[in-house]
Parts: C-alpha cells; structure tokens; sequence
C-alpha cells in the first residue's frame, strides 16, 4: 500500500515542470497552459538527453551489424522492449512488438483476423472509441462478411453492461475497446468485458492509448489477448508504440508486412518467418525512438503511478468543480470512474471559438469531434472543447483556464 500523505508531501509538480523545457515557452506572448495532453504528451529533459546521446554516440542498424555500434544499438532497443515488457507486467518479451503506434498496433490485429473470420461471425466495438478502433474493424468486416456490433453507453458516458452481456454469443468472436475513452475520460470496466468476452471464446483487444499515461496496466492479471499504446502520449517520443499480444496469438496471426528482418529464410520459391517478435518487426524500425520509449517510462516510474493518479484525480477534481462555475457551461463524460479529460460546451457558442480565444491566451486545448464522431452523433454536438491534464499541471494552470473560458464566453456571447 502507498502512504498516501507521504505522495501529498513529497509530489511537486513545480519541480516536475523543471524537466520539461518546453513548458517555459510563450505562446502569443502568455505562458504556455498546455492542455492537450490526451493528443500528445510533452518530453521531459531525460528523454530527449537519450534521444540526443543516441544520435551523437550509437547511431547503428541493429539486429544485423557485428559492429560495435550496431551492438550497443541492439542491447539498448533490447533493453527497452525489457523494460516495456516488466512496465505491463507482460509474461515474456517476445509478446511485446514494437509498432509505430496505437493505429498500427490494431491495424495489424485487424488485418491478420481476416484469415479466421467468415460470414455470420460477430465482432464487438464500444460506442465510445476512437475512430483508429473503430475504421480497421468495419474494413475486417467488409472484407469477412463478419458483422459489427455495437456497446451502447449511456448519458454519462458509461458502456450500459447488461447491454454488453446481451449481445455476446458463441458467434462473437472478437471485442475491442478502449481502457480510458479519449473524448470523455471514462475508464472502462475492461476486466469485465475481457472475462465475459472469453467465457464465450472471444479474443479481446484493448485500447490503452488513453490509459497509460494515467494507469500501469498489469496485462497477465486483466489476462487481456492485446493491448495497444503510443510512446507520444506517456512521455515519450511520436512515431512509436507497442503492440502486447498473448504468445498463442501471436504465433497463429499471419505477418502484417513482408521484409527485411521479419524472415527466417528466403528463397523465390518459399519464405519461412522469423520468430516472434521479429515476425512483426520488418523493417528497420524506429530504433530511436524505441530506445526514448523505455527513457520515457524509466520517468514516469520514477515518479511512480500512484502519486501520479493521485495529484491528476485531484487537478480534475478541481477543475470540474471549477468550470461548473461558469453559467451555461456543460460537460460531456460525468462517469463514476474517469480520468484526466473534461470534455464541455457552452451554449450557444461553437467549440472551436472558445479554443481559438484560449491560443490567443496561450491555453492549448483541442476543440473538435476528437475522431471520435460517434460519440458527438449520440450528444447531437458538433464537438466539444477538450481540456486534457497531466501530472505537470498545476490549478494555477486549470484558473487561467477558468478565466480564458469566461473571457471567452463574455466575448462570444
Ligand atoms: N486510440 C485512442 C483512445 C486515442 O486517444 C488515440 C489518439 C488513438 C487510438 C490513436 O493513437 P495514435 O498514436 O496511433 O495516433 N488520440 C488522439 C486524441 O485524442 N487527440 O489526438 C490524438
């Protein structure tokens, strides 16, 4: 058990500012509010020194130079999928494919699902996914003849589970969702979708994009058959993630993409593939960029995960209380278990008004459909403005955004 009045005492988010050098910018002359945290996450001085070092000392190809070089490329990207593999508590290494991201971690699930759908299938989607896991699974469907099924929610912007229960059957056969929705902050109850979806031999596929900069996911405990995330929303650098996928999936999908690295043998007549994980891995990956990701958890466990959910339930609770202040503002995503973004309106004014006036004061926020229009369809909005929080934030930051907001408001109404 963590001491909670220790975390209250010893977390400083002012000193944790002093790590990240892009925070002491201006932005139209004001200091920089950034708030859009869930689009992408800013990096701390010790991920961009590993990204540096990386380019000024070992800059190799890796998995194939005897060079002195390439080996130190190669442990470092090795050690990274170690250290990624201990984060998510993945049994063993070989189950941890680096990807370029969430979108292609289920790109590759979805294509390789073609082979063992056929019609009268069924596949499961939430209502509240983002469009990257909702696109790849009509395009399985269009090409299976397998049928999309659909997880309603209700007002508050919580997956109705009887609902959930109902539609499941012996024809489902795969159930993907996100762990934390991007567009309202719900924390989905996964471990019960995972346990359902199975009791009906179901593979499930998590969306952990949103969640991983908020909650360490243990992937052998939710016993979950994949999990997805992006480096760029915890910290780390863009154009890299993981794909974790149980070894017996892994072993029975087809590879995504043919080339170099991902063979055994070639020859014109047959091709026999590399073992996991290289089997995913064609290509010269993003070895940099691997290398900062583990940089980049090595930081946020050293901050730990529960002082870090602890002073961001606190930032959103205070920020929640703070803008229901504001006459005519309302906010979409009010679910019992929810993490760091507040998704509002105001009415009468168009979202991407209040975004523009918030630059002007030097407050990112994205303003939009979040690519997640299903979710504005079932509000009847356009879309919303979105304030999105990180452990180095500071209610100094969510009262300048309170003031931007009325401002805002009392100029546009
Ligand atoms: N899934 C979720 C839940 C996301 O929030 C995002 C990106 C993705 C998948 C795709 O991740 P990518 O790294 O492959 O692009 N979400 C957002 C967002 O909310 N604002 O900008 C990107």
């Amino acid at each position: 058990m963590t001491d909670k009045s220790t975390i209250a005492t010893t977390f400083d988010a002012d000193v944790i500012r002093k790590d990240f050098p892009i925070l002491n910018r201006q932005v139209n002359g004001q200091p920089l509010v950034y708030l859009d945290n869930a689009a992408t996450s800013q990096t701390p001085q010790q991920v961009i020194d590993t990204i540096v070092e990386y380019y000024q000392g070992y800059n190799a190809n890796i998995h194939r130079g005897v060079h002195s070089l390439s080996q130190e490329a190669t442990d470092a990207y090795e050690m990274a999928r170690k250290k990624i593999q201990e984060h998510f508590n993945i049994a063993k290494s070989q189950e941890v494919i680096f990807t370029s991201g969430t979108t292609h971690g289920i790109n590759l699930v979805a294509t390789g699902f073609s082979s063992f759908l056929k019609k009268g299938d069924e596949v499961m989607v939430s209502a509240m996914e983002h469009h990257s896991n909702i696109v790849p699974w009509q395009m399985l469907c269009e090409r299976t003849g397998a049928t999309l099924k659909v997880i309603p929610m209700n007002v508050e912007g919580e997956l109705i589970m009887e609902e959930y229960h109902n539609l499941l059957s012996e024809k489902t056969k795969l159930v993907f969702c996100n762990h934390v929705s991007n567009a309202l902050g719900t924390i989905n109850p996964i471990e019960e979708i995972i346990e359902a979806a199975h009791k009906v031999g179901a593979a499930v596929l998590i969306d952990g994009a949103q969640a991983a900069a908020h909650i360490k996911a243990d992937l052998q405990a939710l016993d979950v058959d994949f999990y997805v995330v992006s480096a760029h929303k915890m910290c780390g650098p863009t154009g890299v993630g993981m794909l974790y996928g149980k070894e017996e999936w892994l072993k029975k999908l087809p590879p995504y993409q043919g080339g170099g690295e991902m063979i055994a043998e070639v020859t014109f007549e047959k091709t026999t593939y590399a073992d996991l994980p290289h089997k995913f891995e064609a290509g010269t990956p993003n070895i940099c960029g691997g290398i900062a990701f583990g940089a980049a958890l090595d930081y946020m466990n050293s901050i730990g995960f529960d002082a870090i959910t602890q002073y961001e339930e606190e930032l959103v609770r205070y920020a929640t209380e703070q803008l229901l202040t504001i006459d005519g503002l309302k906010i979409y995503g009010t679910a019992k278990h929810k993490t760091s973004v507040i998704s509002f309106n105001i009415e009468g004014i168009h979202p991407y008004d209040i975004g523009s006036i918030l630059d002007k004061l030097g407050i990112a926020v994205r303003t939009g459909h979040h690519c997640a229009q299903p979710i504005m369809d079932f509000y009847k909005i356009p879309g919303t403005v979105r304030a999105s929080f990180s452990f180095y934030n500071t209610k100094e930051e969510v009262d300048k955004l309170v003031e931007g907001v009325k401002r805002a408001k009392s100029m546009l109404e």
